[in-house]
């Protein structure tokens, strides 16, 4: 039976990034009627140091997004990871599946780690097992996520597959990453070489789900551009990141394609197209953060919420916790 998990972490306010690339899908996956289970992964973002105060901002902030973009938690299960303590446990176990040499290939943990990877927490090395556990802990079949993700979906394969092999059961699924859209790697505005991220330090680089109409205007004014104008069709964007970056996130808000797009606006200047993009941004964007703001201010009914579905996410992934130990062998009594 299929059943959607995903997550995201709350190290940051949410980008544009996030909401192209995972939430805007994440309610689509909600409203096809398929079964889904939405996490504020705040053990992941402890990874990398978080401030106390900021951390529980942030996972309000985040739970507030998922809403405010249209999740309904009547509907999926929304809650954060730490109220499930079964995440941590099947993570240990999976620290002893998964192998040193798999996670030292990791290009997040190469990124993030860089070149004084002795200061870096053993948690973040440990971060693929820990996402493995989130999705199979649910025996969730498909995950939506953004293209940075993918090889972290590749070592959740493995590790399911090295527990079945080793123990010789099919018990965990083979889970499918669903990555579609225009938008599955936002680029930064200022580099079209690097990923939009909520922890680029610098705030030009993306746009984030709280900016108001003026800001988003102006760092889309200032995003890197080339001086060539728009070409009619996806081909004349080879080689042109920026100018790539724009057409897709404009054809992601747009519910459109990059082809469909370019026969609107192939042969007009940046100075054009940028306006455009801006008004057709904050009319996507200003419903969700104003929705976000006004249930920011109930905070408690966010935190209710969060407990309500960490209940019901509890229901699903004990007994697939239980069924593990007892397939490894420790005794429950
Ligand atoms: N730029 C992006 N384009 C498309 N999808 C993106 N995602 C993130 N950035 C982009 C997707 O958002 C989901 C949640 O990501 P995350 O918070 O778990 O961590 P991340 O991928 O590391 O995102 P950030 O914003 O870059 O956070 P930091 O800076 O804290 O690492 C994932 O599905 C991801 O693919």
């Amino acid at each position: 039976t299929p059943r959607v998990f995903s997550g995201i972490q709350p190290s940051g306010g949410l980008t544009l990034g996030n909401y192209l690339g995972a939430i805007k899908r994440f309610v689509q996956m909600q409203d096809s009627g398929t079964p889904t289970i939405y996490c504020v992964v705040d053990l992941h973002a402890i990874t990398v140091w978080q401030d106390p105060a900021a951390l529980r901002r942030q996972t309000r902030e985040l739970t507030a997004g998922y809403i405010a973009a249209g999740l309904d938690p009547a509907r999926s299960i929304l809650f954060n990871q730490s109220q499930v303590p079964e995440h941590a446990q099947l993570a240990w176990i999976f620290n002893c599946v998964a192998r040193m040499g798999w996670m030292g290939r990791m290009t997040q943990w190469k990124d993030k780690a860089g070149k004084n990877a002795e200061n870096a927490s053993l948690g973040l090395f440990a971060y693929p097992a820990l996402m493995a556990a989130d999705i199979l802990l649910y025996h969730a079949t498909h995950v939506p996520v953004g293209e940075d993700q993918k090889q972290h979906l590749e070592l959740t394969r493995d590790v399911a597959a090295k527990f079945n092999h080793d123990y010789g059961v099919d018990f965990f699924p083979i889970t499918e990453p669903v990555i579609e859209g225009a938008a599955t790697r936002v680029m930064s505005l200022r580099d079209g070489s690097k990923k939009m991220s909520k922890s680029d330090p610098s705030d030009a680089s993306r746009i984030n789900m709280t900016d108001d109409a003026d800001t988003i205007a102006k760092k889309i004014r200032k995003a890197k551009t080339d001086p060539e104008a728009l070409p009619s069709e996806a081909a004349g964007l080879e080689g042109r990141p920026d100018a790539r970056n724009l057409v897709n996130i404009y054809a992601a808000l747009s519910d459109s394609t990059v082809d469909a797009v370019l026969r609107d606006v192939g042969g007009k200047q940046f100075s054009e197209f940028k306006p455009m993009l801006a008004d057709l941004a904050v009319a996507r964007l200003s419903p969700i953060s104003t929705e976000m703001a006004r249930l920011m201010q109930d905070p408690a009914e966010i935190d209710r919420i969060l407990g309500d579905g960490a209940a019901r996410a509890r229901a699903i992934a004990s007994p697939i916790l239980q069924k593990t130990y007892e397939i490894v062998g420790m005794i429950r009594s």
